[in-house]
């Protein structure tokens, strides 16, 4: 069977199981548009770029399975690099096809022509053309290999434009297997030693790789065991936060009771994550190379482990393959009161406490907690995240779509990805004023594809967390931060989306009715106090601060 490469190409990304794909349109790749004009795959056509991978990053997240976005040459893939990133300190599966010049123009800086393979190098765990288009299953297939594999990331492939529209009868490639390394059976026997002569274990869990059902035998296992777990920086979902062991959020804005306890530690059973910078508070949480406490690695890469932290008992592992081998291990707890203490600190925590200005962001979260409690919440960077970090409590694995790079833009184009593959989810979405306006057109996606959606934007009237930043270290001098900003309510209903906007806390409980009432998408702007700068200190105390 002869078939165009466009048509090759999307036939094996059904064959790998992919029924959603995220794009911007070019020229480059008409093809592969051909290809999926009478394919099964539903094509999200997005207003940047940049969306469309963050799209194809919340699917990864959500899935378990390579998020795939397609985007133009030069300008289409220099705006969908912000996905690559976070897919990348994210560990999340992605596939990003990008078209590329024809191969008798390459390497003559042909229009929007880019070496993929030199931009996207550092960023991505395989970056490669297809030159042939007899290999395109070859190439298709180790995308979605090398994006699940072992610890999960992004895979850039570039299209030349006649590789795609030559013809081929080369035949399908068999579907993908995702590979994870099992524990050994001897290494559990030494967890459970370990853990036998521990007085005060932690758990951390997080990373990537975690499934509904790793995250009900991690919780079994940490329960039975009476064990303590705190969860890594934007990873609070692999745990159900109800669970008596869950103990709260190591990363930023964590929790001064609960980074004693991890230092005071003297096992620390690290589950998934790669123990980044955000979950060891720069580094300092944990001592770099030697912690102090004796540390259990349990990480799907290789190459993580050891990379910063030398484990006592590191195990190389998926999180599926782990969680179901430890569900059974058992001890004799001697820490009970240790983990009690522990929970009972997270409870108090969650109280929110006495906060400038008239709209109390810590009560809102907590209604919204009470009247959805099983929403899928996504947001991308500010300070305005400190709130749902601390006061949105997750139940369920996947529930959380947020970027641990970082990167601002990312809530609004995860919150439309979330409706796609799950409408009957509810979808609530958290941006700050500056936040938002860097995706803030995929409001128009959602209307476009009817994934109604909420969006909280937080609005301070500046870019808070640098302002919060330069009040430290340059106090009083007050630069670059400020914003002059939309009626958001206005914004939200020029795309037929219902807008509401909050100045006090007493307004918020009808406002979000109505919002989850509506039929379309909804935006709830919550003007804030701008000194309300975090849930736990205000802008003019860390000003006073500084000038001390
Ligand atoms: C894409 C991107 N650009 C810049 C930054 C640096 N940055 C981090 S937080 C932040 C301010 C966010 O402002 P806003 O969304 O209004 O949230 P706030 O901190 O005010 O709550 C900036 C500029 C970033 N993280 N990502
Ligand atoms: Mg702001």
């Amino acid at each position: 069977m002869s078939r165009h490469g466009g048509k090759l190409l999307v036939d094996q990304l059904v064959i790998h199981g992919a029924d959603t794909v995220f794009s911007v349109p070019g020229e480059s790749f008409l093809a592969v548009l051909d290809g999926l004009y009478d394919s099964s795959i539903r094509l999200i056509t997005c207003r940047h770029e940049a969306s469309a991978a963050n799209m194809a990053d919340a699917y990864g997240k959500l899935t378990g399975r390579p998020g795939v976005a397609i985007v133009t040459r030069g300008p289409g893939a220099t705006q969908a690099s912000v996905g690559v990133h976070t897919a990348f300190q994210d560990s999340t599966p992605l596939i990003l096809l990008v078209g590329q010049v024809a191969s008798d123009q390459i390497d003559r800086e042909a229009f929007q022509e880019i070496d993929y393979r030199r931009m996207f190098g550092p960023m991505t765990k395989w970056v490669a053309q297809i030159d042939r288009t007899d290999r395109i299953p070859e190439y298709i297939a180790r995308a979605f290999t090398t994006a699940c594999a072992g610890r999960p990331g992004p895979v850039v492939l570039a299209l030349p434009e006649d590789m795609l529209s030559s013809e081929s009868d080369a035949a399908d490639a068999l579907p993908f297997h995702i590979i994870q390394a099992h524990p050994g059976r001897q290494q559990l026997e030494q967890l459970r030693g370990l853990l036998a002569r521990a007085e005060r274990p932690l758990a951390i869990i997080g990373g990537a790789g975690w499934t509904a059902g790793a995250a009900r035998n991690i919780r079994a296992f940490l329960e039975a065991n009476a064990l303590p777990a705190g969860a890594a920086f934007r990873r609070q979902d692999a745990i159900d936060n109800d669970s008596p062991s869950y103990v709260g959020d190591i990363g930023v804005g964590i929790n001064p009771k609960l980074a004693a306890r991890v230092r005071e530690s003297d096992l620390l059973l690290v589950v998934g994550p790669r123990l980044g910078e955000m979950t060891t508070s720069d580094y300092k949480l944990i001592e770099p190379p030697t912690p102090a406490q004796t540390l259990v690695h349990v990480h799907a890469g290789a190459e993580e482990l050891g990379r910063v932290y030398r484990a006592e008992l590191p195990i190389l592992s998926g999180m599926e393959e782990f969680a179901a081998a430890v569900r059974d291990v058992r001890v004799e707890p001697r820490w009970h009161d240790w983990a009690s203490a522990a929970r009972a600190d997270y409870e108090e925590w969650q109280q929110p406490g006495p906060t400038p200005g008239s709209l109390d962001l810590g009560v809102c979260m907590v209604q919204l907690r009470e009247r959805v409690p099983d929403a899928i919440v996504t947001n991308g960077a500010g300070n305005f995240s400190a709130w749902v970090h601390r006061f949105w409590r997750w139940r369920e694995y996947p529930t959380q779509l947020a970027p641990t790079s970082g990167a601002m833009g990312y809530g609004l184009p995860a919150a439309v990805a979330a409706k796609a593959l799950a409408p009957h989810r509810t979808v609530i979405c958290f941006a700050g004023d500056g936040d938002f306006l860097m995706s803030g057109q995929e409001l128009a996606t959602a209307a476009q594809y009817n994934l109604p959606i909420v969006v909280l934007v937080v609005n301070n009237g500046m870019y808070g967390t640098i302002r919060m930043h330069q009040e430290r270290h340059y106090p009083g001098r007050v630069v670059g931060t400020e914003l002059a900003n939309p009626d958001f309510a206005a914004y939200a209903r020029a795309f037929d989306a219902h807008g509401e906007t909050v100045t006090q806390t007493s307004e918020f409980a009808a406002a979000l009715d109505r919002s989850l009432a509506a039929s379309t998408s909804a935006l709830i702007e919550l003007q804030i106090d701008p000194d309300a700068i975090t849930p736990w200190t205000t802008l003019s105390a860390i000003r006073a601060n500084a000038l001390t």
